[in-house]
């Protein structure tokens, strides 16, 4: 079925994104990337390793509200050992967010010191929020700011070009555009980055990534869908879907399952939580 599914999403803003990003790298003292805690591997974007080169680091495991705690914690031991800080947190709660400022500033410790020894007046420490596509970067910069400066939205591409958010205290935040890279070496990074909306809906087909989504689930989350859609769960995932269809009256004119509209309802439910909390991808080791 995956062979089915072939995602290349790479937009030209993209492009001109990764170019303003690289203008502004020199001005930044610590490069933080948001991930998202569903697929804290399919999110992260190789070509902010280059991007970030000789900068301070801090990755951020957002929507963790969504994500399965134990697999989680799980992800925090697998960067932890690769020597990488990371914060899980749920962005649209200022508290959460501001809970990272002191972290940035132990992370960007030393810089702050040789600023005091050259006797610098106190500089804010200048932080670049990165990320794929529709992770949370503008929410978690509002809410940090407290106020709503950047644009936000429940699809990709919200965010147009790169913008200072000063907040005239310990830290100033540059909002960034999401950014793919122009080509996934998996399909099944491609797969996961489709479920959680950070590629346009519009070039995937709904139903393919549903059958997908609905192995993943019986497989992983047995017993999820029966929960939520009062179903049985059967063997077949094309029967799943028919059966979510007609529980939730999704029916074509002609009064056909309207199977299309049914694999919206399941994938909008996974996004957006309803179907409690689901993790995509588990460390391999
Ligand atoms: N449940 C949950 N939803 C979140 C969280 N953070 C952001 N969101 C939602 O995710 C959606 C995308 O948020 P944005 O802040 O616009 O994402 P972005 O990374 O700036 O997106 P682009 O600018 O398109 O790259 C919005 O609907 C937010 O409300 C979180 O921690 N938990
Ligand atoms: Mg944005």
């Amino acid at each position: 079925m995956d062979d089915k599914i072939n995602i290349n999403w790479y937009p030209g803003h993209m492009t001109k994104a990764v170019r303003e990003m690289e203008q502004n790298i020199k001005l930044i003292d610590i490069v933080i990337e948001i991930l998202d805690a569903r697929i804290p591997f399919s999110s992260r974007n190789p070509i902010m390793d280059k991007l970030a080169m000789g900068k301070y680091r801090l990755m951020i495991m957002n929507k963790s509200d969504l994500a399965d705690p134990s697999i989680l914690k799980k992800w925090e031991k697998y960067y932890e050992e690769m020597g990488i800080k990371t914060i899980s947190i749920d962005s649209r709660v200022t508290k959460n967010a501001r809970n990272i400022t002191p972290v940035v500033m132990d992370i960007c410790k030393e810089k702050l010191e040789r600023d005091k020894r050259r006797g610098l007046l106190k500089r804010p420490v200048k932080a670049m929020i990165v990320g794929i596509p529709n992770v949370g970067k503008s929410t978690f910069i509002n809410s940090y700011a407290g106020r709503a400066s950047a644009k936000t939205g429940n699809k990709p591409g919200v965010t147009k070009g790169v913008q200072w958010i000063r907040l005239g205290n310990d830290i100033d935040l540059l909002d960034t555009p999401g950014v793919l890279w122009p080509k996934f070496e998996d399909k099944q990074i491609g797969i996961n980055l489709a479920l959680i909306g950070s590629v346009n809906d519009n070039i995937i087909s709904k139903y393919d990534l549903s059958i997908l989504l609905i192995d993943y689930l019986e497989n992983n989350y047995c017993g999820i869908l029966s929960k939520r859609y009062n179903i049985e769960e059967v063997k077949d995932a094309n029967e799943v879907l028919l059966e979510i269809a007609d529980v939730r009256k999704c029916v074509l004119k002609g009064g056909e399952p309207d199977i299309e509209k049914a694999a919206s309802i399941l994938i909008d439910d996974l996004r957006n939580g309803s179907l409690g909390r689901i993790s995509l991808e588990t460390p391999q080791h």
